[in-house]
C-alpha cells in the first residue's frame, strides 16, 4: 500500500546554487538563448542541476496527485489542432451537456477515496457564460467541502468571472499557453496568444493560483520549446502549477499522425521547467501511458512532482490508479496531502 503520509514541511527561501543560477540574469528573467543553453547541456549535467533545484525547494520524493473530470465534453467551437473535443474534427468524442452537481461530487468523493489531492474540472468551452459560472461555482463549493484542492479549466475568463470563481473557493485555474507564440499560430487560429495571457492575468488579479503549461511533441523545434519555457518562466510570478503534456495524437485531429518526440528530449523539457520555475509543481500530464515506466521515472528524477491520477484524463486514457500507485511505491515516492505551504517567492 502506498504511503500517503505527508512529507510536507514549511518551505523557506533556500539560497541554493539553483537560486544563484537564476540570479545570473540581471533582469531576473530568462532569455531564449539561456534556455537553449540548458537544452544543450550534457544530459547528466542537466539532470544533476534539475535534481539539485528540486531538492532545494521540495521535500524529498513527494508527488501531488490531481484527478481530472470532464464536466462538459466535446462540441467546442475552437480549432486547437491537438484537441479531440473540437466540434469541427471528426473524432470519437460524443458531445455532452454540463454534468449535474451530484454526479460531479460523486466523482470527487471517489477521487478523494483513491488518495487524490486535487480535483480539476474541465469544460470544452471557448469561454464560459455567466450562467455556467454559477453552476461551476456550486461544484467548486461542493468539492472544496470534501477537503480537496479545487482546480478548473473552462477556457478564457473575464475579470469578473475569475473573481466569482475565486469567491466560490477555487484554488487554481488552469489555462495553458500550450507552446511558443510563433508555433502557436500553426496549431490554433480561433484564439490568440495574447488572449491566453489576458486570462492568466485575470486569474492572478482575482487572487487564485495559476496552473499554466502546455504540450510538447506537436512538431515544434527545440528553439520553439525553449521559447515556450521562456514565456512560462518569465510570467511574473511564474505559475504555481506547470502541466507539461506530451501530445496524445487522436484520430480525426490535424495532429493525429504526429510522430512521438524523442523521450530524452521530453525529459530535458521537464528538467528545464524545474530549473527555471524552482517552486512550481511540475506536472507530468497527458501522454504518460505512452511514455512507459522508465521514462516516467526519469521525469521524476528531472523534477516532475505531480501527476494526473485516475484512469481517465478528459477524453483520453491515463494509467490505472493501481498501476500508478505501484510505480510510485517502486520508486520510493510518496504522495502529498496539501500544498497550502507552497508559496512562491
Ligand atoms: N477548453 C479549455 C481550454 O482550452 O483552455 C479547457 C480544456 S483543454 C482540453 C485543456 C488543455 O488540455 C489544453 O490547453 C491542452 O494543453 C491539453 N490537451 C488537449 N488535448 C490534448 C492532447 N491531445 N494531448 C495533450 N494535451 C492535450
Ligand atoms: C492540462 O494541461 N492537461 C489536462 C488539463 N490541463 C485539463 C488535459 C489533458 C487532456 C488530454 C486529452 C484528453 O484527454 O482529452
Ligand atoms: Fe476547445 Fe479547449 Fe479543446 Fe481548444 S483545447 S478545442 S478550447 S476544449
Amino acid at each position: 500500500m502506498l504511503d500517503v503520509q505527508s512529507t510536507e514541511k514549511p518551505l523557506t527561501h533556500v539560497k541554493s546554487k539553483a537560486d544563484l543560477h537564476r540570479q545570473v540574469n540581471a533582469s531576473g528573467s530568462w532569455t531564449i538563448a539561456q534556455i537553449e543553453a540548458l537544452f544543450a547541456l550534457p544530459f547528466n549535467e542537466l539532470m544533476f542541476r534539475a535534481q539539485e533545484t528540486h531538492r532545494a525547494h521540495f521535500p524529498e520524493g513527494d508527488v501531488e496527485l490531481a484527478t481530472l473530470l470532464s464536466i462538459k465534453t466535446g462540441g467546442c467551437p475552437e480549432d486547437c489542432g491537438y484537441c479531440p473535443q473540437a466540434a469541427r474534427y471528426d473524432t470519437d468524442v460524443q458531445a455532452s451537456k454540463l454534468m449535474d452537481l451530484d454526479e460531479v461530487l460523486m466523482a470527487a468523493k471517489a477521487a478523494k477515496a483513491a488518495g487524490s489531492n486535487r480535483f480539476c474540472m474541465g469544460a470544452a468551452w471557448r469561454e464560459p457564460k455567466d450562467r455556467d459560472i454559477e453552476k461551476v461555482a456550486a461544484m467548486i463549493k461542493g468539492v472544496k467541502a470534501l477537503g480537496l484542492e479545487t482546480c478548473a479549466t473552462l477556457g478564457m475568463l473575464e475579470a469578473d468571472q475569475a473573481e466569482a470563481l475565486q469567491e466560490a473557493g477555487l484554488d487554481f485555474y488552469n489555462h495553458n499557453l500550450d507552446t511558443s507564440e510563433d508555433f502557436y499560430r500553426s496549431v490554433i487560429s480561433t484564439r490568440g496568444y495574447q488572449e491566453r495571457l489576458d486570462t492568466i492575468s485575470n486569474v492572478r488579479a482575482a487572487g487564485m493560483s495559476v496552473c499554466c503549461g502546455g504540450i510538447v511533441g506537436m512538431g515544434e523545434s527545440r528553439e520553439q520549446r525553449a521559447a515556450f519555457l521562456t514565456q512560462l518562466a518569465n510570467l511574473n510570478p511564474y505559475p504555481e502549477s506547470v502541466p507539461i503534456n506530451h501530445l496524445v495524437p487522436v484520430a480525426g485531429t490535424p495532429l493525429a499522425d504526429q510522430k512521438p518526440m524523442d523521450p530524452l528530449e521530453f525529459v530535458r523539457t521537464i528538467a528545464i521547467a524545474r530549473i527555471t520555475m524552482p517552486r512550481a509543481r511540475v506536472r507530468l500530464s497527458a501522454g504518460r501511458q505512452e511514455l512507459g515506466r522508465a521514462v516516467q521515472a526519469m521525469c521524476f528524477l528531472a523534477g516532475a512532482n505531480s501527476i494526473f491520477y485516475g484512469e481517465q484524463l478528459l477524453t483520453t486514457a491515463n494509467p490505472e490508479a493501481e498501476e500508478d500507485r505501484a510505480l510510485l511505491a517502486e520508486l520510493g515516492l510518496k504522495t502529498k496531502q496539501s500544498c497550502k505551504s507552497e508559496v512562491l517567492i
